[in-house]
């Protein structure tokens, strides 16, 4: 075949690997993540439990993500800079409807896009994504650069966790009973990518409001 399709994986009910979908767009939102840290720049922000995560953090969208002492929560204003997050670039917002579509998730319109950057010795601990409204809405997680051991969970934390490994390129829609389970990742190990250098970036389109 000469555009296969790319390799589909269902990780757990509800959470679908499309291995490799972000590949050949790869370079272009590698080059729309340096627009948006340029007016958003990557910072290192408090847990409420007073620890900076190792993660550093920025996004795009009418609201984004942040932590701080006070919580978790999403703002429309970015308090590094105290004007707006940048928007979704075109091309994110394109490619995250279409994979989501792949997926089963027609017509996703992500609100938000959190983009983490990873480099050597990051990692995140298992958690759950729950601040947003409405858990009907898949998240669609996009990796690229650097591997990484992503754990995935039910919906204790006590659930035991399936290990998948995410390379570049590779999108996970999480939907259904997946939306709210407990996930994670391991830590960064030191590498270099050839268009990433020493990190991996991790985008993860929600919709919020
Ligand atoms: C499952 N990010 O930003 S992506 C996060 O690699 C986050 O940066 C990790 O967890 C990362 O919140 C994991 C995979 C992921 C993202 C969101 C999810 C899995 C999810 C939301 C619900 C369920
Ligand atoms: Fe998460």
């Amino acid at each position: 075949m000469l555009f296969p399709e790319p390799e589909i994986v269902e990780i757990a009910p509800g959470a679908v690997l499309l291995r490799g979908a972000a590949e050949r767009v790869a370079a272009e939102l590698l080059n729309q993540i340096q627009l948006v840290i340029s007016a958003s720049p990557l910072r290192t922000v408090m847990t409420p439990m007073g620890k900076p995560m190792s993660v550093q953090m920025t996004n795009c969208g009418d609201v984004g993500w942040i932590s701080d002492r006070t919580g978790y929560k999403y703002e429309e204003f970015d308090p590094l800079t105290s004007v707006r997050w940048p928007e979704i670039p075109a091309v994110f917002q394109t490619f995250a409807t279409e994979v989501a579509a792949r997926a089963g998730f027609e017509d996703f319109a992500p609100d938000a896009c959190l983009i983490n950057r990873y480099a050597a010795g990051s990692k995140m601990g298992l958690h759950q994504d729950r601040d947003e409204q409405d858990f009907s809405q898949p998240i669609v997680s996009v990796s690229l650069g650097l591997p990484i051991r992503f754990n995935f969970g039910g919906v204790q934390r006590s659930d035991t966790t399936t290990k998948v490994a995410l390379q570049h390129g590779d999108v996970v829609v999480f939907g259904g009973i997946s939306r709210l389970c407990f996930h994670g990742v391991g830590t960064l190990r030191r590498g270099e990518h050839p268009l990433t250098g020493a990190y991996r970036f991790n985008l993860t389109f929600r919709r919020a409001c």
